[in-house]
């Protein structure tokens, strides 16, 4: 996997989105700050220069139908290496990491689009791995660095490597056979199943209270609504 290493950028994913045309499949992008770090609905992902990991990975040859599920795939990734230090997490769906109920890692998954057609993913996630402890408090919810988990600073470029070759290892499989290949890992990290949620699909729409019932074959959240009746959910925000 081609890696290219920044200093500082604006954003790894508007980077690569805006260098598509010319990057590889499966290029990676690092870089050590952001100073436009973002989420979805643009929203802001705090990057300060702390050896924490900011990076985007160009995808080519996604099938259509998993494309969605691009997210999950690296949740699962970022979950298994996290776990190496012996950290407990846990996936919020639909694309957050949870250390303790406090969010340690963030994913967003960019269509790139040539003549309105999409010709690929730009795949960004930011994980806290030496987080300094007044920035993580000034985040307007709550927050975990893995460092501050483990009481020990991280090597930023093991946890790199591991991330990016756990991620190579696994993705011809999920390339082929999409959700189906990583649900059981996925599953084993949500504990809402069965509980009373509350979503809100987007910013801009009030919340709604559910019944969690499963996550489907194709990844979806499938709930039970006030109602009483099955609705599947594609995207939004849990609120726990
Ligand atoms: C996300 O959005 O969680 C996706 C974050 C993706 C960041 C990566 S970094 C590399 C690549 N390049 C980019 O520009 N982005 C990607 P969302 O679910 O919308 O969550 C955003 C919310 O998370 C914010 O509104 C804050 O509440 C919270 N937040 C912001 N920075 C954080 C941080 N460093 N740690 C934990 N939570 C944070």
């Amino acid at each position: 996997m081609k890696l290219i290493k920044f200093k500082t950028i604006n954003s790894t994913n508007t980077y690569a989105l805006n260098r598509f045309q010319e990057l590889e499949d499966m290029t990676a992008i690092a870089a050590k700050t952001q100073t436009d770090g973002r989420g979805r609905f643009e929203r802001k992902w705090l990057s300060p220069d702390c050896e924490n990991i900011y990076l985007s990975i160009v995808l080519k040859q996604i099938k259509k139908e998993f494309a969605p599920n691009l997210t999950q795939y690296l949740c699962v990734t970022a979950a298994k290496v996290i776990e190496k230090y012996s950290v407990k997490v846990q996936i919020k769906w639909p694309n957050d990491l949870l250390v303790e109920g406090k969010k340690i890692a963030g994913i967003l998954c960019e269509a790139h689009t040539t003549h309105n057609i999409s010709d690929g993913f730009v795949l960004g996630i930011g994980i806290n791995i030496n987080m300094n402890e007044d920035v993580l408090r000034n985040i307007d919810k709550p927050a975990a660095s893995l460092n501050l988990e483990t009481g020990t600073n991280i090597d930023k470029q093991k946890f790199l490597d591991s991330l990016l070759i756990e991620f190579e290892a696994g993705f011809d499989g999920f390339a082929e056979k999409g959700f189906a290949c990583i649900r059981e890992d996925y599953l084993k990290r949500i504990n809402f199943l069965g509980k009373n949620i509350t979503i809100r699909k987007r910013d801009d729409l009030p919340e709604e209270k559910f019944q969690a019932l499963d996550i489907n074959e194709s990844g979806n959240l499938v709930v039970l609504n006030k109602e009483k009746q099955r609705e599947i959910i594609f995207s939004g925000d849990l609120i726990l």
